[in-house]
């Protein structure tokens, strides 16, 4: 019988998005962020992915100007900002050692460019940071997960503007002030690789706003603009807060080529390069070679500033964190099976099951995953959001969902071989605990938690927090520090 027991001091715990949870988008000085007008959309499909997230001028300035919430889930949230305490105590329950959490750009300041923040919501952070300190519960904060306000876009077309920057800068300096006491762990983007997924989302680029055929352009240097933030603030945090660690965070996207056929295995070999890019600004400090001979094939042409390239390589961040759903292969063959229903384009995997949203579970992948970006950059790092996304049944005040327990244990026996062949991980935090609204389709019926929460994707429901199987299965794999997978 193996030894599953996980190394001293590992975390174990479960990470949310402030966009997806809080609610109370309108309320105390909260500005409007670029989260706050995604629509609910089922089953969204690559193609739709655009329109759905109303990257049009007009239909951000038609989404700004409606005050119902009815089409907008990611406005309630499941209203954690109301009922944190008794989350963070269910969480406490589960025995979790941490929580990775973000901050609303919006709460902090409502249109990016106020000099002081609003003081409402700095209360409502240092509250929440308060309470974890009495449960004993570590904060692992991320800056920017999937927001910024909506005035930025507007009036910028958000990251593709370099002052934007500034605007960061002046939020993280408050973060790093008000909350520095309380938080150790810090990640600066969320997925930033998702820039070019979904620019507006991650960037708050609306896609009209660009010039003819800039698109691209103007994302790469949005994205220029994210990795210069992201350096600055690292220094900052460093300046301001004693101990203090800082990592980046990537969408882990492990690709397979479909088959051993060279060209299937380039293929692969180059979306793989393509996935590594962005954790190699931000952990060694430049642009890879081959990255930028790429772009320059493209015609892309990224403005540096003087100092850009100083400031990048003295600035690496200490950790690595990453997500993992899914792998996916890849194929030179034009007629391949494509994944279905999916904001990541690939082809399937023929010995792969599927969840529900075609996203492709694959417990191996995690393992591949751990030992290549560990191999590469040979620095701490945490798997920050890993889950499976079911649709749940609430029978009896409890969700009987085996099959979420099953991927979770998969999962873990993957992470255990890997810590044993040498990889250094020291934080898990499954997605979400807690049932919330979806990042890709603002779905509530796509459930992810180790807790239901009574809502469906119409907002009807009396929000009630309700124990599923997985739950008590979860606080026993805490309790014995994995023995009990
Ligand atoms: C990640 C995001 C999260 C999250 C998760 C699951 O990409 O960082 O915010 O929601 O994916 O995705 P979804 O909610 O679309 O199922």
């Amino acid at each position: 019988m193996k030894n599953l027991a996980f190394p001293d001091n590992f975390l174990w715990g479960g990470a949310i998005a402030a966009n997806q949870i809080e609610g109370a988008w309108n309320i105390d000085g909260k500005g409007i962020s670029v989260a706050d007008i995604a629509t609910y959309k089922p089953n969204l499909d690559v193609k739709d992915y655009v329109a759905h997230m109303a990257v049009t001028c007009e239909g951000v300035m038609a989404a700004i100007s409606d005050p119902s919430d009815k089409n907008y889930p990611k406005r309630r949230g499941i209203d954690f900002y109301h009922r944190y305490k008794e989350d963070l105590a269910l969480f406490a329950e589960m025995g979790f050692k941490t929580l990775r959490l973000s901050i609303a750009w919006t709460r902090l300041f409502p249109t990016g460019e106020e000099l002081t923040p609003n003081p409402e919501g700095v209360e409502f952070y240092k509250n929440v940071f308060k309470e974890m300190k009495r449960l004993a519960i570590e904060p692992i904060v991320t800056l920017s997960h999937y927001e910024m306000p909506v005035a930025l876009s507007i009036k910028y077309n958000g990251w593709v503007k370099r002052s934007v920057i500034d605007d960061f800068v002046r939020f993280s300096t408050v973060c790093f002030d008000q909350f520095g006491a309380y938080v150790k762990y810090w990640l600066t983007f969320n997925e930033i690789d998702s820039i070019y997924r979904h620019p507006f989302t991650t960037a708050g680029i609306i896609p009209d706003k660009c010039k003819d055929g800039q698109l691209e352009q103007d994302i790469y240097q949005a994205l220029h603009h994210q990795f210069v933030a992201s350096a600055l603030v690292t220094k900052i945090a460093r300046e301001k807060i004693a101990d203090c660690k800082i990592g980046c965070m990537l969408t882990k996207l492990t690709t397979y080529p479909l088959t051993c056929k060279p060209e299937d295995v380039e293929l692969a070999l180059q979306k793989t390069l393509d996935n590594y890019f962005y954790a190699d600004v931000q952990i060694k400090g430049e642009y890879p070679k081959l990255t930028l001979a790429n772009l320059k094939q493209k015609g892309i042409d990224i403005m540096f500033e003087e100092g850009d390239k100083q400031l990048l390589k003295q600035n690496t961040v200490d950790f690595l964190s990453f997500s993992y759903y899914m792998s996916k292969a890849e194929s030179t063959n034009p007629d391949a099976d494509r994944i279905p229903g999916n904001t990541i384009i690939g082809v399937k995997n023929p010995y792969l099951k599927s969840t529900e949203w075609g996203w492709q579970i694959d417990p191996k992948g995690l393992k591949i995953s751990l030992i290549e970006l560990y191999d590469r950059y040979n620095i701490p790092m945490m798997i920050v959001e890993n889950g499976i996304g079911a649709v749940d049944k609430l029978e009896g005040g409890t969700v009987h969902d085996h099959y979420r327990i099953e991927y979770f244990k998969e999962h873990f026996k993957q992470m255990k071989e890997a810590i044993d062949e040498g990889v250094e991980l020291i934080a898990y935090t499954s997605w979400a605990p807690i049932d919330l609204v979806s990042a890709s389709t603002s779905q509530m019926s796509k459930r992810y938690g180790f807790i239901y929460v009574d809502q469906d994707d119409e907002g009807n429901g009396t929000l009630a927090r309700y124990k599923k199987e997985s739950f008590y299965w979860y606080k026993k794999v805490i309790e014995t520090n994995g023995k009990a997978i």
